[in-house]
């Protein structure tokens, strides 16, 4: 964590070079974000096959972050870390059942923030875990679906679903198949993502008097994929690549780190949402390893085509030279790796995700920065670009050198927590997992990208032992428990 003290001095020398801070009129922020997008976008050769040409266009406008990983590895954690810029450890918000008003009820979240400085303030989709949170944060928040049925769930007429005329035993075996993916009979404005979307484009198309802050969030790539049509046929099944994987990965985990791959746990509460048997091994048994990728790419060209919507309208308006924009995934997504589905895992697969900033004046552009950030960042860079100063209490650090000279050293870790007292931490080169038990899982990723050797089973070389030692600084020192805290998760005999 760094220091409120320290930055003082970080600030008032970044204001000395910071092009943004002379700016006369404050910019509009278009603040994006993606849900359950993993680091799979074009330009960052995430995956064979992804099709991502306007999130590419966006980072060819500004910097692009190659090792951006989230403060925790699931939407709620994830959201009200971001938006108030405290890290779980110090708000207690693990999971998706913590409330932000129990644990930071005087926050001042992102949206607020600017409110508080002028700012018109709108946005719709998924910003806070439940689409605007408290409401109070926003001018307006657009709920075209508030009343019924979320149109982003709407369920297709036949989609994987039982064909006329099988045999029971096949509806039967139809019924068993975890399969939330394939086309949908619909239109891009008839998601819900594309009417957010609208709503989004006609803000940025009308006058304002004041600057603004404006929050698209789409709910896709987060399941169900089940998207129109055109995306699916934008990758054919024999063009998909399935992630790379090897066997026996899991046997040198410590048995939290092995529940954590086969169960889908949300440390909230201790509730796995795994289908039964396990999301793997119900995916192995019914062929739809492929069809689930293809459903992934699917969804993400889906939203990519939403945030190309939204981008074009700025790029008309008379707002695009003085509209930061910044886009970003809540957290990774694993797609079979260590025979794991979903989020909620420490590893590089749960954590890693795709941060783009673009910003008016003369930072850097069509560029890559292959620093360590989190998404706790995002917070106090907004706070640095628009020249507004800086909230207390804030645990990122602003981005903003970084945007000015992508390169630089930047010996800053990213911790990541998930669950009480179990915690990642992420250099360029390592990543170290200790879980509440004290067991422990060290990666290296020059020599191995995919995590898939725990440099901290036994034998431990007394090199890597000296790793984890060094890297147990950047563990939080204050660990606030959860509500109700029920316990350390119990670990299954393996
Ligand atoms: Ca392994």
């Amino acid at each position: 964590m760094i220091s409120i003290k320290r930055w003082g001095s970080f600030l008032l020398l970044s204001a000395l070079c910071n092009p943004g801070l002379a700016r006369e009129s404050p910019p509009n922020v278009l603040f994006i974000a993606i849900d359950d997008l993993n680091h799979w976008v074009g330009h960052l050769d995430g995956h064979p096959g992804t099709l991502t040409p306007n999130i590419d266009r966006l980072a060819r406008e500004g910097v692009t972050f190659t090792r951006a990983y989230s403060a925790a590895p699931l939407c709620n954690p994830s959201r009200v870390s971001l938006l108030t810029g405290v890290a779980p450890a110090h708000s207690g918000v693990y999971g998706n059942f913590e409330q932000l008003h129990d644990k930071l009820p005087d926050a001042v979240t992102l949206p607020k923030f600017f409110g508080n400085h002028g700012y018109s303030v709108r946005g719709a989709g998924k910003i806070f875990h439940r689409g605007p949170g408290d409401e109070a944060y926003w001018d307006e928040f657009f709920l075209p679906y508030a009343a019924t049925k979320p149109a982003y769930s709407k369920q297709p007429s036949k989609t994987n679903a039982t064909e006329k005329g099988q045999d029971k035993e096949e509806e039967d075996e139809e019924e068993d198949k975890w399969a939330p993916w394939g086309p949908f009979d619909a239109d891009d404005s008839e998601m819900g993502d594309g009417m957010d979307a609208d709503y989004i484009i006609e803000e940025i198309e009308r006058q304002h008097d004041k600057p603004f802050f404006l929050a698209y969030g789409t709910f896709k790539p987060h399941l169900d994929w089940r998207v129109p049509q055109k995306y699916f046929d934008m990758h054919p099944i024999k063009s998909v690549v399935l992630p790379k994987v090897v066997d026996n990965d899991l046997d040198d985990l410590p048995p939290f780190g092995r529940r954590l791959a086969r169960e889908v746990l949300d440390v909230s509460n201790n509730r796995d949402f795994s289908v039964p048997g396990g999301d793997h091994a119900n995916v192995l048994k019914h062929g739809q390893w492929q069809a689930a990728v293809k459903g992934y790419l699917a969804s993400i060209s889906f939203a990519d085509a939403q945030v190309g919507r939204v981008l074009d309208a700025l790029k008309e308006s008379p707002h695009a030279n003085n509209t930061i924009v910044v886009l970003w995934g809540d957290h990774g997504w694993h797609l079979g790796q260590k025979e794991h589905w979903r989020k909620h895992t420490l590893w590089e697969d749960g954590l890693r995700t795709t941060l783009v900033i673009s910003a008016p004046g003369t930072y850097a552009r069509n560029a890559r920065s292959d620093r360590t950030v989190s998404l706790l960042d995002l917070y106090p860079t907004l706070a640095e670009l628009t020249g507004l100063g800086l909230p207390e209490g804030m645990d990122g650090q602003s981005l903003v050198p970084l945007l000015i000279e992508p390169d630089r050293p930047w010996a800053r870790p990213v911790l990541s927590t998930y669950g009480y007292q179990n915690h990642s931490i992420r250099t360029e080169r390592w990543r170290y997992i200790r879980y509440h038990d004290g067991t422990e899982e060290l990666y290296d990723h020059d020599a191995d990208p995919n995590e898939w050797t725990n440099l901290a089973a036994v034998p431990v070389t007394a090199e890597h032992r000296n790793v984890m030692n060094q890297l147990t600084r950047y563990f939080p020192e204050v660990n606030v428990p959860p509500h109700d805290y029920p316990g350390p998760p119990a670990t299954q005999a393996d």
